[in-house]
């Protein structure tokens, strides 16, 4: 890190929460929002499934093979660390990462199996921190009911409960809460301010965290 490092950097929102809590629509209408503005943005997800990790993931999630927990958990963050550095490069030149879901949801996931919290967020450690988190809050039972699930592997409505209660001591400074069971517009507006804030903190300086 130089002292002549004073430059605007892009800002890290993570979009986090259970399956069906309206993460991907929100994330893309972060999108258009922020590039309508003029800023410098671009749309990521976790599993990214487009790499050879990532393919291993989807395999497994939609059923096509087993893995033991442990790996499957080792993998997800494989594919988190596989990205690492251009996201580094991504938001030091200025561009903010809108990202569909990140470490929360690999230790939440992974604790909910009976996994331990200590050795889920172990490899995690050293992977960037983001800025804002936006847990997309909604009971398991009102996620179900949305267009149904589509029969991956962690859609059932049991384990969502278990994820729900993981992700509950996972929250930190970084969190939002937001109540994802209003219409998708309310929640977009309130996402649209608390993201506007977060990326000009980080345009004035605001330092990039491990
Ligand atoms: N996983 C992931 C791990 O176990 N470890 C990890 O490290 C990571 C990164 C993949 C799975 O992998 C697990 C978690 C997941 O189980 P995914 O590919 O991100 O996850 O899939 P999902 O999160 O399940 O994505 P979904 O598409 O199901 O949910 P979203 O993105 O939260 O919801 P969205 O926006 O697609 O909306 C779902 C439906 O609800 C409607 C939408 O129109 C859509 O039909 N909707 C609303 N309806 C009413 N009111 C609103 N406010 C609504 N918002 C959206
Ligand atoms: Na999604």
């Amino acid at each position: 890190v130089s002292g002549c490092n004073s430059e605007s950097r892009g800002a890290l929102v993570v979009l986090e929460g259970l399956d069906r809590s309206g993460k991907t629509s929100q994330s893309s209408r972060l999108l258009t929002y922020l590039e309508g503005l003029g800023h410098s943005v671009e749309l990521w997800r976790f599993p990214d499934r487009s790499t050879n990790v990532g393919q291993m993931i989807s395999s497994y999630l939609s059923n096509k093979s087993q893995l033991d927990d442990h790996t499957i958990h080792l993998l997800f963050s494989a594919n988190r660390w596989e990205k690492r550095s251009l996201m580094e490069t991504k938001l030091k030149t200025g561009t903010t990462l809108i990202v569909d879901r990140y470490s929360y949801s690999g230790v939440a996931f992974s604790s909910a199996k009976g996994l331990g919290d200590e050795w889920c967020k172990a490899p995690e450690i050293g992977l960037l921190a983001p800025d804002l988190v936006l847990y997309l809050d909604i009971q398991p039972e009102k996620a179900a009911e949305r267009g149904g699930y589509g029969g991956e592997k962690y859609e059932q409505l049991e384990f969502q409960r278990k994820v729900a209660q993981c992700y509950q001591v996972l929250h930190d400074a970084s969190w939002m809460i937001v109540d994802a069971c209003r219409p998708i517009e309310d929640i977009e507006k309130q996402l649209q301010e608390l993201v506007l804030e977060c990326v000009m903190a980080c345009q004035k300086g605001k330092p990039l965290a491990n």
